[in-house]
């Protein structure tokens, strides 16, 4: 088989790439390892930047996201039993659109399905080949066979555990990685949200977060240990653990269910650059992690797309390589700043097992300086919503 683009991945990376490039009549296909209701089956992201609801639009994926996502003007930060709103529109006239990447994900597929672009499912041992020259080439299994696909480039879509960044020989390829010594255990429940907006709580106990799919789902978050398994926690033990950290009338308004999903995911901030070698991009989470507490993971991989699927488009109808050549350093430059603010915001709201008493003070007065500042209140606003691409 021939293509223009190789595509390994069909996460949010690989199909909004997918139809961007088809959109604009570059061939490509997509290989993914796992079948599409397993890809679907994982639930993440739930906000989405203003830039990465563009790019959906520009897919022709964004009908149904516009009129089920719920617009959010601000967020609350919750600390020593009060609430601050952080308000985006009157702060920088901005504002975040909440629907989640399961939702986004399907979107993207039925937009695939559509133009008729292939994407082949449980596609077994990916290997990527001539990456150094013009002409590389993937193989792969699938029903006992082996199958090789020519193409002009290959998009490493496929997340931290893919194959695609370990096909960058090590001397080539330099790691930067933060590990955090908790995580998050989430669930997923059918009432209605605790509050209009998402709350951010920071507490002696540790940090939660109060999010939601839609007025009639919840999406909530407690920190929890590092060796903490998802069948430690029965529902009743979450929902207690979360009413001790968050305030009285978050408390009163939260209604417990029965989580319909739980998992726990561990944090970590992570970069691997280049995020180009030879005829390889990597895009998404193959490229980086963020924790979650920023919102960042997958508006970044829609901002490595917008940059990938740019340069793509100027190779094949500009015959120009300067945005290819250009694509690593361009997304590392916005995937370092989101990596910041990530941390800066997981630093600020989570307690640190091995934190000192010096520490917590420092913690509690920069949450003190936020909710009393314009700038800082602007700064946290303006790299929320996304900046720019
Ligand atoms: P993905 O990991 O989504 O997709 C990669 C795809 O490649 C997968 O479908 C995988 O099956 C496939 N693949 C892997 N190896 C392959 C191989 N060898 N051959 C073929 N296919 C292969 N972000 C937020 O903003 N908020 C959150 O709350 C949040 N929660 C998260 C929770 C968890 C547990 C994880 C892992 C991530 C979370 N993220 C969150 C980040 C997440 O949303 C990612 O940023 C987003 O999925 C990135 O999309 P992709 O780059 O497409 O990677
Ligand atoms: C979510 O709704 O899953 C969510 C929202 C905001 C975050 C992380 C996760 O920062």
């Amino acid at each position: 088989m021939r293509t223009q683009v190789a595509i390994i991945g069909a996460g949010p990376s690989g199909l909004l790439l997918g139809q961007l490039l088809a959109k604009h009549g570059i061939d490509n296909v997509i290989l993914e390892r796992q079948t599409g209701e397993y890809v679907l089956g994982r639930i993440r992201a739930g906000v989405i930047e203003k830039g990465a609801a563009d790019l959906l639009d520009e897919a022709g994926c964004g009908t149904r996201m516009h009129r089920e996502g719920l617009i959010h003007d601000g967020i609350e930060i919750s600390f020593g039993g009060a609430r601050h709103r952080i308000n985006f529109k009157q702060l920088i006239g901005k504002s975040v659109i909440v629907y989640g990447q399961t939702e986004i994900t399907r979107d993207l597929m039925d937009g695939r399905s559509a133009i008729g672009s292939q994407t082949i499912y449980e596609a077994e041992d990916v290997s990527l080949h001539d990456i150094g020259t013009d002409k590389p080439k993937v193989r792969y299994s699938k029903g006992g066979q082996v199958h090789e696909i020519e193409c002009d480039f290959i998009a490493g879509c496929d997340g931290f555990h893919g194959v695609s960044r370990k096909s960058i020989p090590t001397d080539v390829l330099k790691n930067f990685e933060r590990v955090y010594p908790f995580g998050w255990l989430g669930i997923l429940v059918d009432k209605p949200p605790v509050s209009d907006e998402l709350i951010y709580a920071n507490h002696d106990r540790g940090f939660a977060l109060c999010s939601m799919r839609s007025p009639t789902r919840s999406r909530l978050y407690i920190q929890c240990r590092l060796d903490d398994k998802v069948e430690d926690w029965s529902d009743e033990a979450f929902y207690e653990e979360l009413k001790r950290r968050l305030d009285d009338e978050a408390i009163k308004r939260l209604q417990p269910g029965p989580s319909i999903e739980k998992s726990i995911a561990p944090l970590r901030s992570f970069v691997a650059e280049p995020m180009r070698h030879g005829r390889l991009f990597l895009a998404g989470d193959a490229a980086h992690i963020v924790p979650p507490t920023g919102a960042k993971g997958l508006n970044l991989a829609a901002s490595d797309v917008y940059y990938l699927w740019q340069a793509l488009v100027d190779f094949y109808k500009k015959k120009s390589s300067a945005g290819i050549d250009a694509y690593s350093a361009r997304a590392l430059s916005r995937v370092w700043k989101a990596e910041r603010f990530s941390w800066w915001m997981t630093s600020q709201l989570h307690r640190f097992p091995e934190s000192s008493g010096f520490d917590q003070k420092i913690q509690r007065s920069e949450l003190e300086y936020l909710v009393s500042s314009q700038a800082a209140m602007t700064a946290l606003a303006e790299n929320y919503v996304g900046l720019p691409y």
